[in-house]
């Protein structure tokens, strides 16, 4: 059982006191995320303790020392800017009794620990346009801040992650294999997806012209994936860097708009509340251009529209996909669960290209 492997785990990382607690904690679709509490001589310590998910990150050692990587150069940019509040600001890992940023449980399984950062929340859904505005920029200063990585080159912790006519070619063998029978029942959706193939090579075809560069990049950006400060609501932390990468600063801005311009869950079952959210949509282009100051080439801010329907459509496929092949990759709490996600996917997809136009005049005007 995962608590005892937990506890099993803990025992090897270098933290005072004694165990008090622990719950499940979070709402992401990969790892196994615990909230943990040590009692030192009175005083509560909170962590967080996750067991990386090996089926899909295959080579979990590889991202924690992409994760140590990357969390030194950003604390080394905020040293510099005389930043305070800086165990806020980065995420610490947590070392063992070896001096390791990990540690195995019984089974096997490869456990990391960061110190909780107390006073901040990760949002779900966004609930105004400040907020969005306010993790956006947390988003945009995080790719600032990687503009200048020259530390070792970072491992590619999910092959092809944004490569979108992979996924598509995933799709269309998931369709054609129906290992689970479902593909008669979701033959709408399966067309909605194989009608838009030439949107799958949308980004790619600007990495491979050599007009946008590579660089490293968050890779899943996704609302709860940055915290925000509880008392101000200012952006304060960047979270979840596992999929940090090379990869396009343009999969970013799309990921996040395509979690954060949605007003429903991610898995709301009443299509007709999903739509962009055009006010949030305005506040993500304002605060990811304004935090990423002047990182990107004019053609990276020229295609944030098209960033936000590719990465949209690129979710919605990736749910779908799952769905065909018996929900192998994203934790589900319900059978249509993955169903369920693509749907919205693909509203908000519809919804998107119905107002392409006036998407591309915000964001003209914010630049
Ligand atoms: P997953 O890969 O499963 O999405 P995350 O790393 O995003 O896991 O963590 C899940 C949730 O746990 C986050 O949305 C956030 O609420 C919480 N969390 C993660 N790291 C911390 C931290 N250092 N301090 C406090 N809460 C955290
Ligand atoms: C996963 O790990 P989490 O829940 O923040 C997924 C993202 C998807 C997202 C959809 C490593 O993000 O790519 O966009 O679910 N992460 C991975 O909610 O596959
Ligand atoms: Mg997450």
């Amino acid at each position: 059982m995962a608590a005892t492997l937990l506890r099993e785990a803990l025992k090897k990382f270098d933290v005072p006191g004694s165990f008090k607690n622990s719950a499940p904690h979070g709402s992401g679709h990969i790892n196994d995320t615990f909230i943990v509490a040590f009692d030192h001589d009175g005083a509560i310590t909170r962590y967080i303790a996750q067991r990386i998910n090996d089926n899909i990150f295959k080579n979990p050692v590889k991202v924690m020392e992409n994760i140590a990587h990357v969390i030194r150069h950003l604390l080394d940019k905020a040293e510099r800017r005389g930043q305070k509040d800086l165990n806020r600001r980065v995420l610490t890992l947590v070392q063992t009794s070896d001096g390791e940023n990990f540690a195995y449980d019984p089974d096997g399984r490869l456990w990391r620990c960061y110190h909780f950062i107390e006073g901040a929340s990760a949002w779900d859904i966004a609930e105004t346009p400040k907020q969005a505005f306010e993790a956006a920029r947390a988003f945009g200063a995080f790719q600032r801040d990687l503009t200048d990585y020259g530390g070792p080159k970072l491992f590619e912790t999910i092959p092809l992650f944004h490569h979108t006519p992979s996924r598509f070619a995933a799709l269309q063998t998931a369709a054609r294999e129906d290992v689970k029978n479902r593909a008669a029942s979701v033959k709408a959706e399966i067309d909605f997806a194989l009608s838009r193939e030439t949107l799958a090579g949308s980004l790619l075809s600007l990495l491979e012209s050599g007009a946008v560069p590579e660089r490293v990049v968050h890779n899943d950006p996704k609302l709860n994936n940055v915290f925000l400060d509880d008392r101000t609501g200012e952006g304060l932390c960047v979270l979840d860097l596992d999929t940090v990468m090379p990869g396009l600063s343009l999969y970013d801005f799309g990921d996040m708009a395509r979690s954060a311009a949605n007003p429903v869950a991610e898995d709301e079952r009443d299509l007709g509340r999903v739509a962009v959210q055009v006010s949030v949509f305005e506040a993500l282009a304002r605060g990811y251009l304004e935090g990423v100051e002047d990182a990107l080439l004019p053609i990276e801010k020229d295609n944030l529209v098209t960033s936000f329907k590719l990465l949209t459509f690129e979710c919605g496929t990736r749910f779908l996909t799952d769905y065909l092949q018996g929900d192998t990759y994203f934790k589900i709490k319900r059978e249509t669960h993955n169903l369920d996600r693509c749907r919205v996917q693909f509203a908000l997809l519809k919804s998107i290209e119905e107002q392409e136009e006036s998407l591309a005049k915000i964001v003209r005007a914010v630049q």
